[in-house]
């Protein structure tokens, strides 16, 4: 029995299910770059860039090890346009029995793998993605008649099931989650190590090529790549991140410095997220220096609640949840996205550094995806639909399993609810607390209203009457109501006039902020 074993650009780990009992004389293993991926939405050029290269370097690993790769290009004469092409291209020269792949990273692609088996008329086997610590039936079961999911409770069990920072059955340093010693203010004047550099290969700069030709109009450039494209190249960008930046990764995790895009966070989001590295590895590395007492219990528990908590739990969500979870839309939020997400043109500093950031590097952490570029969209009212396929497209880890949850569910709240307990609103005042971007700003970020005022000021509290339906009963939010009700009347009025005369102003693309 000869089988196709399919493995798709974020699968590229030798564990991955589609390669159990891989018989290297006999199956053929495909991988396939296709315009399709590409292009439904507008993926950043080092995204593309990152993933074509680590899919190539992946190809190689393999055929060093005797399998038998049939790897499709997009730089051959005649492109292929999606992995339902690429097997008919197959299927022409090789006769094979049945197809055997991992499940998806996205539910479009489930759908279109779940075609094949009539397309083809072959049995298709799509075997669960076994790199991930809690399955879909496992999350069933703890999800099963909770009226809210709340991710500290899922986490807690994950930590006692594969027994991470526990003494017995109690978590070490007497607490599960250390967040509240996580939001130290920055100092400027901080040396903060730089990022793992890996210099382009051939291999890389081929790829580079590639994509300054056949998608010159998406974001961003391909100068000064410098991602891992192999695990070993990611495990060391991981040795380095314990070795330098961990320790202080809690301390200043909510922290922004104007020039530093990288700070003290740990830039494996991609590498995880397309198999060069798996968590536990990341998790046990964590650990380890915490036990060896290279990094306090505080940035240890944070990173280590990123993968064993909240990446896990928002794959649970997302799978559970799809398809309607991408159609949420709580607010009933309708604006179109800002064109300065794409440009950077605008007076907001904090947006103009967070998106300026974003297309040179593929990446912003995540504050700044939160705090700034995510709070915008939620206090404006952008559509959903189109601050999701922003987020998708610019973020070189980004994923629709993972970015539609926390786009939807954390940053927007359009879920009304399920995966956050507030929408994740702030005012200016928070963002000057955690960076130094308002010194450097054109407005004011004392300022509560007037044109110098930050829009960030009066877009809060008028984003929370705008939705008093549909937040007052929600007691986490309730105290700002109380405080909304007790401003004298020419304050409220202020507010809604510099509000509506902004958003009226991104509205015509005049006034971009
Ligand atoms: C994101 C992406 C891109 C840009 N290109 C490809 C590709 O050419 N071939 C491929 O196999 N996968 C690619 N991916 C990842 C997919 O779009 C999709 O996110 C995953 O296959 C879902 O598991
Ligand atoms: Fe952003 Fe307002 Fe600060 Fe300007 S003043 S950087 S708009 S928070």
């Amino acid at each position: 029995m000869t089988a196709l074993r399919i493995i798709l650009g974020d699968r590229l780990s030798e564990q991955i299910s589609s390669l159990d009992g891989a018989d290297p004389q006999q199956d053929i293993i495909l991988m396939c770059e296709v315009t399709a991926e590409a292009t439904y939405v507008k993926h950043h050029k080092k995204k593309l860039a990152f993933i074509f290269s680590a899919m190539r370097h992946f190809a190689e690993e393999l055929q060093a090890k005797g399998y038998q790769v049939d790897y499709i290009r997009l730089d051959q004469d005649a492109p292929l346009h999606s992995f339902t092409e690429a097997i008919e291209q197959i299927f022409a020269t090789h006769k094979l029995d049945h197809i055997i792949t991992t499940e998806p990273g996205e539910y479009r692609v489930l759908m279109e793998q779940q075609s094949w088996a009539e397309t083809f008329d072959l049995p298709v086997f799509i075997r669960p993605d076994t790199r991930f610590l809690c399955n879909h039936a496992e999350f069933e079961r703890w999800s099963a008649g909770r009226k809210s999911l709340r991710m500290e409770y899922f986490y807690r069990d994950m930590r006692k099931k594969f027994a991470v920072l526990m003494e017995g059955d109690q978590p070490v340093g007497g607490q599960w989650n250390f967040d509240n010693e996580n939001r130290k203010s920055p100092q400027p004047s901080f040396d903060v190590p730089d990022t793992y550099h890996s210099a382009p290969d051939a291999v890389t700069r081929d790829v580079l090529h590639l994509v300054e030709t056949q998608f010159a109009d998406h974001m961003g450039d391909t100068s000064q790549f410098h991602f891992a494209v192999t695990a070993a190249q990611a495990r060391a960008a991981l040795a380095q991140f314990i070795e330098e930046r961990l320790p202080y990764f809690g301390d200043f995790q909510d922290a922004m410095i104007q020039g530093k895009p990288w700070m003290y966070h740990a830039h494996i989001g991609l590498y995880l997220n397309v198999g060069l590295l798996l968590p536990l590895d990341c998790i046990t590395a964590a650990e380890q220096a915490y036990r060896d007492q290279k990094a306090p219990l505080n940035a240890v528990e944070g990173f280590i609640r990123q993968i064993l908590g909240w990446r896990e739990f928002v794959r649970g969500i997302y799978w559970q949840k799809m398809p309607d979870y991408a159609e949420l839309n709580f607010f009933e939020a309708k604006r179109a996205l800002p064109a300065f997400y794409w440009d950077a043109d605008t007076k907001m500093n904090c947006m103009h550094q967070s998106v300026t950031e974003t297309a040179q590097n593929a990446y912003a952490h995540h504050i700044q995806r939160l705090m700034v570029l995510g709070n915008f969209a939620l206090l404006a009212g952008i559509d959903p639909r189109q601050v999701n396929d922003w987020f998708l497209s610019v973020y070189a880890d980004a994923f629709e399993w993972v970015e539609l949850p926390n786009v939807t569910g954390m940053a927007l709240f359009a879920d009304g609810g399920l995966l956050a307990s507030k929408p994740y609103a702030s005012g200016g005042t928070y963002i000057n607390k955690m960076s130094n971007y308002c010194k450097g700003c054109s407005y004011k970020v004392n300022q509560k209203s007037g044109p110098d005022a930050c829009p960030f000021n009066y877009l809060y509290w008028d984003f929370l009457d705008r939705n008093r339906e549909k937040l007052g009963n929600n007691h986490r939010v309730g105290m700002m109501y109380k405080v909304y009700d007790r401003m004298a009347d020419d304050k409220k009025q202020a507010i809604y006039y510099d509000s509506s005369a902004f958003l009226m102003g991104l509205d015509a693309k005049t006034n971009t902020g």
